[in-house]
């Protein structure tokens, strides 16, 4: 049976290419794809940023080799960024809930 960490790892391949697939280069992710997956499956991320040119400034930061679309390598860069950040919020929680108790 797989881990719990080799199932994540599965996941993201799997979502990822759920979006990638769509349209034009399988491998990777337009725009509109990125779009897409952005509004089902970071929709409470997405939420705090109301601007609509925030799917542009991302996909503008994620494309490193510049090729317009987003591939698996760089979209995994966009996961580790927002799973730091999301790993600090919880690390801020704890804390905050450990001093209540005291
Ligand atoms: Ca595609
Ligand atoms: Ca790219």
């Amino acid at each position: 049976m797989p881990s719990d960490l080799e199932r994540a790892m599965e996941t993201l391949i799997v979502v990822f290419h759920r979006y990638a697939d769509t349209e034009g280069n399988k491998a990777s992710l337009s725009r509109k794809e990125l779009k897409l997956l952005m509004e089902k499956e970071l929709s409470s991320f997405l939420k705090t940023q109301k601007d609509p040119a925030a799917i542009d400034r991302i996909m503008k930061d994620l494309d490193s080799n510049g090729d317009g679309e987003v591939n698996f390598e760089e979209f995994v860069s966009l996961v580790v960024g927002l799973s730091i950040a999301c790993e600090q919020l919880y690390q801020a929680q704890k804390q905050a809930a450990g001093v209540k108790k005291q």
